[in-house]
């Protein structure tokens, strides 16, 4: 971990990571009550919302779309992801270098870390070469950091987001983008197990505005810097009020009800 408050994913030490990487992760059936969205454009539209610190796609998204939005959103490239036709233990490839991310303008990587997997071993030799290499361009590293695999049956639970928190921290991810673990105290003791590195909350399938954002706040209060969504923001017909309310609770430290009510 380095300080990164100085970097263009963070806004007054806080992020909200817009992503878009659901095409590999999940296929395009997470598009299909919003098919406009199938569309990238559509989403880097939306990342462009003065709350939306980094937009997290994919290496060919990036360069087919990033080059029409380079000057109004920051670009925080994937290099691994696996899509939801692979059907053995959780891993995910390395499909771009650090040194292509840079090339194409990223301002921050990110990296999914599946602790817990029969291949986390080989994963966190990956993720040193790609934090090394993140390193020497001066970028931030984002850690999808999801504990996951054959030995572990609830993903959620308070002491695996302290571990997997704690997994960034001693890798040496700048942030790790963790699962809100069910309550505020076990939200409090993951932040506190990552010492002085970030934490931001994952945003999951899409819910209500006022459960979405009451979690957000709690995650907040609880120590968390910010927030990485996808389905939660631009599944909503209108991700522009979403974004208004995330604005407050994220960064003005609203509450959810006061942030909804304006
Ligand atoms: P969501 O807010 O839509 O959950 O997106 C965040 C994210 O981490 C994406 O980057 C990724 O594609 C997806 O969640 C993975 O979700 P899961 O592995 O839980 O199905």
């Amino acid at each position: 971990m380095i300080p990164i408050d100085d970097a263009p994913i963070v806004r007054d030490g806080k992020s909200l990571i817009l992503a878009m990487d659901h095409g590999l992760e999940h296929g395009p059936v997470d598009f299909e009550d919003v098919p406009e969205k199938l569309d990238p454009s559509t989403v880097f539209e939306t990342a462009t919302h003065d709350a939306v610190t980094a937009m997290a796609v994919q290496k060919g998204i990036a360069e087919g779309y990033y080059p029409s939005y380079e000057d109004d959103v920051n670009l925080l490239l994937k290099v691994n992801g696996t899509s939801n036709l692979w059907m053995g233990e959780y891993d995910s490839a390395v499909n771009c270098s650090v040194d292509y991310a840079a090339e194409i303008g990223a301002d921050a990587v990110g990296f999914t870390l599946y602790g817990g997997s029969n291949h986390e071993v080989e994963m966190a030799e990956e993720f040193r070469e790609v934090q090394e290499a993140a390193r020497e361009h001066d970028l931030p590293v984002v850690m999808w950091s999801y504990p996951r695999g054959q030995g572990l049956k609830n993903d959620t639970k308070p002491s695996t987001i302290s571990y997997a928190t704690r997994l960034g921290l001693e890798l040496g991810a700048d942030i790790a983008k963790v699962k809100y673990p069910g309550s505020p105290e076990a939200m409090e003791h993951a932040c506190r197990a990552a010492g002085d590195m970030k934490v931001v909350m994952s945003g999951g399938s899409k819910t209500s505005d006022y459960e979405f954002l009451s979690t957000v706040e709690a995650a907040i209060n609880a120590g968390a810097t910010g927030l990485a969504v996808g389905r939660n923001v631009w599944q909503r017909e209108d991700p522009t009020r979403l974004l208004d309310a995330l604005e407050k609770v994220i960064y003005e430290e609203e509450t959810a009800d006061a942030a909804l009510e304006e």
